[in-house]
């Protein structure tokens, strides 16, 4: 389904009262307000391609209606997102769950949408159907070459993939690893891993990266071959200045201090990717910002800081994306929070006054130090970021959109109420 141009037209006119009340409130607070507008027009998040459909857990999956059938359908539902938000010009897809047949169309249909494609996903972490070696016991760090070579060769392929659609990275997250003691040699599994590793990155064109992303634990529970940052730039670093290291917000142990980690792989250019969504527990991939927003923003503050300090550019100079899923929420009124919350916290980010941090972290100021930070986070934007939005023709208040349209009703109408997204 499309909404039409008039009618976000139509809900801007009728918003647009209030809204300027707000954005004049803050922006006469606000030195260089049309550069941060750009910066937050600029700006985009890559929507996953299995993100669209219901979350499930491990014990059940409640499926919401309506979801998308095919490939087509996904981007169609991007193409919603982005026409109501305009910071989700970009796809990232996984492989096997989502293989291009006709890949012209698909780049055609995704351009008519507004929409590029971001970083390619592969999977060793699944065995698929007519797979001939499992992948029980790891894919890239496997002791059995065959299965290694299985692995490797999968990887090219989405490559490839990607080249079609005009994709210029590939990220691999390894689920390899050891659920118990004595099960692994660590320093094999690792060595077997670089070497698969190396023999995609040679498969690699000259414009592209590889994003190698981490995870402490899950599925396996003991061990897990790029289990942390450290494991992930050791690779990265070894592999040659393509490669890089991802971060996934969930994807670390309990406290641990993202912010940064994140600010010192930047220092050593070896930051290239970023996951977001949030977690209570472990990798629970809730949305973003809706449990601990004051350390999305801590992590905000060392990325605006870090890629400033590089001369690097905000929306392209790192894969932004979103990696979530859960249950309870209809995923594409999910994605629009997610957005949202990241566009926010962004926006608070830019508003930090650095060179006032300088001089109190240089005087050994905590207190004022703290009062910079927390003055930024404690700014409501919410209205700078409706403005960008309304400046770059997208919805003022893209959820009451999605709704007063009724969009999921519609996409049931049109899909049925039994869809199942695939890959799910
Ligand atoms: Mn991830």
């Amino acid at each position: 389904m499309n909404i039409e141009q008039y009618k976000l037209n139509e809900y801007n006119q009728s918003a647009l009262k209030d809204h300027q009340r707000k954005f004049d409130f803050i922006a006469a607070d606000i030195k260089s307000i049309e550069a941060i507008l750009q910066k937050l027009i600029n700006f985009q998040v890559a929507i996953p391609s299995w993100a669209l459909g219901t979350g499930g857990t491990r014990f059940a999956r409640f499926a919401g209606g309506g979801e998308p059938r095919s490939l087509e359908e996904k981007i169609e539902d991007i193409g919603l997102l982005h026409a109501l938000n305009k910071s989700s010009g970009a796809i990232s897809l996984h492989i096997p769950w989502d293989i291009p047949e006709n890949a012209a169309h698909i780049k055609t249909l995704a351009a008519q949408h507004g929409l590029k494609f971001d970083a390619m996903n592969s999977n060793t972490f699944q065995d698929q159907p007519g797979q001939q070696h499992s992948y029980k016991f790891g894919s890239m760090q496997h002791v059995n070459k065959a299965i290694r070579k299985q692995a490797v060769e999968h990887n090219i392929e989405v490559i490839k993939y990607g080249v079609e659609l005009g994709s210029k990275s590939l990220t691999v997250w390894l689920s390899d690893g050891s659920c118990f003691p004595g099960q692994l040699n660590f320093r094999k599994a690792f060595q077997n891993t670089l070497e698969s590793l190396q023999e995609v990155y040679a498969a690699l064109p000259g414009d592209w990266k590889i994003f190698v992303e981490y995870k402490a634990f899950e599925p396996n529970f003991y061990s897990t071959t790029v289990g942390d940052w450290g494991q992930s730039f050791l690779y990265a670093n070894k592999l040659g200045n393509k490669a890089y290291t991802l971060v996934d917000l969930g994807h670390h142990l309990p406290n641990a201090n993202i912010e940064q980690i994140v600010a010192l792989l930047l220092m050593e250019g070896k930051l290239g990717g970023f996951h977001f969504n949030d977690s209570k527990y472990g990798d629970d991939d809730l949305t973003v910002g809706s449990i601990k927003p004051y350390q999305l923003f801590l992590i905000f503050n060392e990325l605006v800081e870090g890629m400033d300090a590089k001369g690097m550019n905000h929306a392209t100079g790192l894969g932004w994306m979103i990696d979530a899923s859960h249950n309870v929420k209809d995923p594409l009124e999910d994605l629009l929070q997610s957005v949202e919350a990241i566009m926010i916290t962004y926006a608070q980010a830019l508003l930090v006054d650095r060179n006032k941090l300088n001089e109190a972290q240089n005087n050994n100021d905590v207190v004022t130090a703290q009062e910079i930070l927390q003055q930024a986070f404690r700014t409501d934007v919410r209205a700078l970021v409706a403005e960008a939005r309304l400046r770059s023709g997208g919805a003022l208040n893209p959820l009451a959109v999605y709704r007063s349209e009724k969009v999921r009703d519609n996409l049931i109408k049109e899909r049925g109420s039994k869809t199942v997204a695939t890959g799910l």
